[in-house]
């Protein structure tokens, strides 16, 4: 049986496209910089997201370490939302290997800290405090229903870093999806940062890796980090050979599973004992409470819907996540759909 997996979109295995360009990739020792296919995805991720120079690590969640550990020194203090991914998800990797300290303000339900807000957590130059270093933005935010940061929000927080002399990052595992969702270039988008992480193995399907691109003397500190966190792989042409293909033919797709969301979505906004925290998804997440009327508890739609080959994640704190990608197509999406009226219309 073939699982319809809507726990993440970090579920996705690599197409056949990708296979084959992983077995006939050409390699040569990465921490040498010697392997053509890494240097080729560098470069390509370098010119899509509009910067000098890229660096390819195993995890978002290291592409978000080594930025922030490039940027700052031990003490210094990072600007973080409350909601974000670096803050909630990333084991405390920036204080506990970095030393670093976190400011936290309020993400807003859309995904934004307002800047005003930014601006007030800077700290003033007093011995008594942490220096503030770096703003960390996120886009989609994941935890704020995959909404997407508009260019002019990204603008208005980097005038904000600018003016303070501060840098900012952004953590943009899915910043192919905003950009679709905005239909702007990913490289306008995150024109005003300083560093941006983005994802392959997420909706673009590729099996390992994450991009941090940069300015060419960042990404020299990037990749001296990336060495330390012992992230420098070696014939990694295997796997970057699969980001290539990610970038050439998956970005463009993503489009389809907003479009999946907000059908899935307008099913469920009917259905009784349901709620959905975001009526119309932004990108590519649904994410949504059962009511007190609901016919089944969140335990009991696991497991029904894993008999019927639906894996959906345990709610938190009532809430639960699907989420669409590459091998949610539109038979998948019709079985999920049928699955969902089952049981809140029939039960
Ligand atoms: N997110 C995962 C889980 O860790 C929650 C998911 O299923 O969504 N930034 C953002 C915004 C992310 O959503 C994630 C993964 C990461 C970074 C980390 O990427 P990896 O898993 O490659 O370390």
């Amino acid at each position: 049986m073939r699982w319809i997996d809507l726990r993440s979109d970090t579920v996705t295995e690599p197409t056949p496209e990708m296979r084959e360009a992983m077995a006939n990739a050409e390699v040569g020792d990465d921490v040498y910089g010697e392997d053509p296919t890494v240097n080729h995805l560098q470069e390509l991720s370098a010119k899509m997201l509009g910067k000098e120079a890229a660096l390819f690590v195993p995890s978002g969640t290291m592409g978000n370490l080594a930025a922030i550990l490039a940027h700052c020194a031990r003490g210094d203090e990072i600007i973080i939302g409350d909601r974000s991914h670096t803050y909630l998800y990333e084991a405390g990797g920036v204080s506990a290997l970095g030393g670093i300290h976190t400011f936290v303000v309020e993400n807003r339900d859309d995904g934004t800290v307002p800047p005003d807000e930014i601006e007030a957590a800077i700290r003033a130059d007093n011995d008594h405090f942490p220096i503030t270093r770096l703003i960390c933005i996120e886009n989609t935010q994941n935890r704020c229903g995959g909404s997407v940061l508009s260019i002019d929000y990204t603008q208005e927080v980097g005038r904000v870093a600018k003016e303070h002399g501060l840098c900012m990052h952004i953590d943009g595992a899915r910043i192919f999806n905003a950009a679709i969702a905005l239909g702007v270039s990913p490289a306008e988008l995150v024109a005003p940062a300083d560093s941006v992480t983005f994802c392959l193995s997420k909706s673009l399907c590729a099996p390992v890796g994450s991009i941090i691109c940069g300015d060419e003397a960042f990404i020299q500190k990037a990749h001296r980090v990336r060495k330390m966190l012992g992230g420098g792989m070696r014939q990694a042409g295997v796997l970057a050979a699969a980001g290539v293909v990610a970038l050439e033919s998956m970005v463009d797709r993503l489009r389809e599973d907003h479009f999946r969301a907000c059908r899935l979505a307008e099913t469920l906004v009917e259905l009784p004992g349901i709620s959905l925290d975001y009526e119309t998804p932004a990108t590519n997440m649904i994410f949504l409470r059962l009511d007190a009327e609901a016919p089944i508890s969140g335990e009991e739609l696991v497991r029904r819907f894993a008999d019927k080959g639906i894996k959906i994640s345990a709610s938190r704190g009532g809430q639960m996540r699907l989420v669409m990608h590459y091998w949610v197509d539109e038979g998948a999406l019709a079985q999920v759909t049928e699955a969902f009226k089952e049981l809140f219309l029939h039960a």
